[in-house]
Formats: C-alpha cells, sequence, structure tokens
C-alpha cells in the first residue's frame, strides 16, 4: 500500500463526511454539535440571555459507557455512515469534547482508571492487575451520605469487595446490558429506590463489544437505516478494505446502534421522572473500536473516545470544546460534584468549569499509557499529543504485540489473506505487530496515523521535544519504564 494510496483513502473519507445529509439523519436540533468536526467552539463572550442561570453544581451524576467505541464511530462526530440519533441528540443539547481520551485502550485498566481518577502508574492497574489498596475508588470517596451510588452492568475492575456500589444490577440480570427493555426498566428501578437522594449511576453499556450480538433489526423502529449496508460503508482510511471488513464494520454499526437506542431509553427514564434539568449526564466508551490500530492500542482508534457532556441547567445547546479530557476526570468530577474528599490527590481534575463554560488553565498535551493487554509478554508503549503533533514511544519494539482482538477478527483474518499479494499491506501489518522504536504523526494532515514522521529527518526537531517531555513527564510522574 502506497502513501498516494492512503492519500487517497483519507480524502475519500473527508469528501464523505462533507456528503452527508445531517438536517436527515439528526434534525436541526442537533446540528450545531453535528455539522463538522471544525465546527467553531461555542464563544463563552456571547451572551446567554435565553439560557438559565447556571447552578454551582448539578445535583446527580449519570454516566453512561460504552464498550470498544470510538470517537470516530459517532454521527455527531463525523461518522456518515453509523446510525447514533439518540447520542446526537444528547450532543446537539449539551457539548461534545473533541479531544478526549483514555490513558490506555482496554477495558479493564481504562475503567481501572475510571474508578480512581489515576493513571495506570498510580492506581496500580498498568494491565489487568488490581488497584493498589492505596488508591482510593468511585464508592470510597462518594459516600452514602453524600450520594447513592449504583451500577448497572459489568464492573471490569477489581478487587470487586473495593467497589461498593449501594446497588449493582450485574450483567446477567439485564440481558448482558445489550436489551433496551431490561436496561431501561432496571434504570427505572434503580431510580425508583434512590428518589429524594443525590445519586451517582453508572450504566456500562455492552454494545458494541465483540461478539456483536444480533438480532438488530427492530421493526418498531422507523427510519433505522439497519441493518447497515457493508457495501455502502466509507472505509475508514486505516483499515484495509476487503469484504470481511466491510461485514464486520457493518455489523459493529449495526452494534452501536443498539447502544444508541439503549441511550435514548435512560434518557427518556430521566426526563420521565423529571430529573433531567439538574443532572449531568455524562456519555463515553472505555476504550476505542475492536480493530486492527484501535482497541489496545494507542493509535486515536484505540483512545480517543467519544465524551458528551449534557446538563440542560448550565449548557448552552451545541458546545464543542478542544481541552485534552480523560475518562480520569470523571471521578474528579463527581467528588466536585459531591462535595467529597480524597486523602490524596488525583491525576484527573474536575471538568465542572469546563462544563460551566469557563476558560480554565488547562493541560497542555495528554499522555497515553499501554502496558499489557491480557494476551502475550507485555509490549509496553507511551503516547504524548499536543495540538497537533503525536509521539508514540514502543519502550521494547522487539516484542510482539499481541491482543485477542486480532487474533479472533475476520477482519484480520482476511488481511492475512490478502497481505499475500500485498507487500504494502504485508509491511503495514507486520508494523503493527512488531513497531518501531518511535513514531510520530501529524494529527493535523495525517489524523488516521497512516505516515510515521519519525522515520523522516524533517520533523527532527519536533521529534527530540516531544521525546524530551514524555521523558521528563515519566521521570516527574514515576511511571515504571522512565529512564534515567
Ligand atoms: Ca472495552
Amino acid at each position: 500500500m502506497s502513501e498516494n494510496l492512503l492519500e487517497e483513502r483519507a480524502q475519500a473519507w473527508n469528501a464523505a463526511l462533507t456528503r452527508r445529509d445531517l438536517l436527515a439523519a439528526v434534525g436541526a436540533a442537533s446540528l450545531a454539535a453535528c455539522a463538522t468536526p471544525e465546527t467553531p467552539p461555542v464563544s463563552d463572550d456571547e451572551p446567554r440571555t435565553s439560557e438559565p442561570r447556571a447552578p454551582a453544581t448539578p445535583r446527580h451524576l449519570f454516566v453512561f459507557i460504552s464498550d470498544d467505541h470510538s470517537r470516530i464511530d459517532v454521527g455527531c462526530y463525523g461518522n456518515r455512515d453509523v446510525h447514533t440519533p439518540n447520542i446526537d441528540k444528547l450532543a446537539g443539547q449539551g457539548v461534545r469534547f473533541e479531544r478526549a481520551y483514555t490513558p490506555v485502550g482496554v477495558c479493564k485498566p481504562s475503567r481501572s482508571a475510571l474508578y480512581t481518577g489515576l493513571m495506570p502508574h498510580h492506581n496500580g492497574a498498568l494491565g489487568f492487575d488490581p488497584v493498589r489498596p492505596d488508591a482510593p475508588t468511585w464508592t470510597e470517596l462518594l459516600k452514602p451520605e453524600l450520594c447513592a451510588t449504583g451500577m448497572i452492568g459489568k464492573l471490569n475492575t477489581k478487587p470487586v469487595e473495593r467497589f461498593k456500589f449501594e446497588r449493582w444490577v450485574r450483567p446477567k440480570r439485564v440481558a448482558d446490558t445489550r436489551e433496551v427493555a431490561a436496561v431501561k426498566a432496571a434504570f427505572e428501578e434503580m431510580l425508583g429506590a434512590f428518589e429524594g437522594r443525590r445519586m451517582a449511576v453508572v450504566v456500562n453499556l455492552k454494545d458494541p463489544h465483540r461478539p456483536f450480538r444480533g438480532p438488530f433489526e427492530d421493526p418498531s423502529y422507523e427510519g433505522a437505516p439497519v441493518p447497515h449496508d457493508p457495501n455502502a460503508l466509507t472505509m475508514p482510511p486505516h483499515l484495509h478494505d476487503t469484504p470481511a471488513t466491510r461485514a464486520e464494520l457493518a455489523t459493529y454499526y449495526d452494534a452501536i446502534w443498539r447502544l444508541d437506542r439503549n441511550v435514548g431509553a435512560l434518557l427518556e427514564v430521566l426526563d420521565a421522572k423529571g430529573l433531567a434539568q439538574d443532572s449531568l449526564v455524562l456519555f463515553s466508551s472505555d476504550n476505542g473500536q475492536p480493530f486492527p490500530f484501535g482497541k489496545t492500542t494507542l493509535y486515536e482508534a484505540g483512545i480517543n473516545l467519544p465524551f458528551v457532556a449534557l446538563w440542560p441547567a448550565a449548557l448552552a445547546a451545541g458546545g464543542v470544546r478542544t481541552e485534552f479530557v480523560s475518562l480520569i476526570d470523571v471521578l474528579p468530577t463527581a467528588v466536585d460534584m459531591f462535595g467529597a474528599t480524597s486523602p490524596r490527590a488525583f491525576d484527573g481534575r474536575s471538568l465542572l468549569p469546563l462544563l460551566r463554560g469557563e476558560q480554565p488553565a488547562w493541560r497542555e498535551f495528554i499522555v497515553g499509557q499501554h502496558t499489557q493487554h491480557l494476551v502475550g509478554e507485555p509490549t509496553p508503549a507511551r503516547s504524548l499529543r499536543d495540538g497537533r503533533f503525536k509521539y508514540i514511544r514502543n519502550i521494547r519494539p522487539e516484542g510482539t504485540f499481541a491482543n485477542n482482538v486480532l487474533d479472533h477478527s475476520e477482519t484480520w483474518k482476511s488481511w492475512i489473506k490478502a497481505a499475500k499479494e500485498d507487500a504494502a499491506l504485508r509491511d503495514r501489518m507486520r508494523r503493527l505487530v512488531n513497531r518501531p522504536a518511535e513514531e510520530l504523526y501529524d494529527l493535523e494532515s495525517d489524523p488516521f496515523e497512516l505516515v510515521n514522521l519519525a522515520e523522516s529527518g524533517a520533523h527532527a526537531a519536533t521529534l527530540d521535544s516531544l521525546r524530551a517531555r514524555l521523558d521528563e513527564w515519566m521521570r516527574r510522574e514515576g511511571d515504571p519504564y522512565a529512564v534515567g
């Protein structure tokens, strides 16, 4: 595969975005948030005379977490194929974050970071390890006298006894948190039990995690282009185009559609109970899409997440923010909201100032910290991205990156077959499994990270600068892979 071919693919993807018929797909209300990735942020200087006065904090917190879902796999983030009307509507009424990240693109360590507000090197869950005793957890900080804590769906962090939600509806009781009616009923019941108290409820939806479990057709839901047509998809430029890749991507989009229907049902419950106006609703994911160059990697498809916030009492509709935010910011936000205190400092920080429309001094870069998936040898890698460039260091380039996403996907199998007659594809696949020591991408001109600039002398100064910043961060933070 030549660089020219990669460039053509990227151009095709961008052209498809401009063709998208947004009005038909999501309605005028959400158009402001969904127009294009270049939609300018809402100016905080503009008068908001029609907006209600912002209260100090929202009364309740509801966090809806998708599973294996990249930023690029949502309509309001520019994907013209996937059908996500409810998330798009949420973004249209709230704020869409463009640069939201997980510290690590794997379920369990990502959720350990979410529920501690700490980066993996500080909470101890670098891979599938338990959270360390000195890392306070979500339920240890959000005490019953401050708020009721509830969880629906998978916890996926350990030790389980450190996460004592007042109510926890386990996945088996709600059809693996995939079926809308079961999830909706459990949510209604939980909110009824918590009535009259402040509450922090997390709903962990299982779609679109593999295996993509149908059926996805629903005759009661008119207007849904489901199942998605594999042949009609615009392929994201980082995925090699084979029939099997298209088929899996279409089914993945079907699973996202059901996830989106779940989000819509949960919002309906909040409306019906009169809770929506004074609640903060966050929608995000734990890590990116389960495709090559996605989940388990530090590429954008692995760690750049959808992140949408709705706080009707405070937010102007359709805002877009470009600050670097992270899953580690969610618990500090909850602690801020409910007046809790933590015995140790978080790595994350409260999002309330951003959600109030303020312009606080904020992160200038964001770090990714992959160490190990559940299979194979440790293959630690670190990334640092600033406004334009991303630097990735593969700490053991001699190692083989292993993950069960590749091993069990028809997509990867079809690439293996295609690579027998395609030397460029073979090279690209080899570089996913046996990474170079350093990678550098210009995310403005190459958002799908197709051309590694670390191999070009033309960017030596940028490479030196980002390398030094990552080294300094790792030493300062006590990252176990720090050098010097
Ligand atoms: Ca996941």
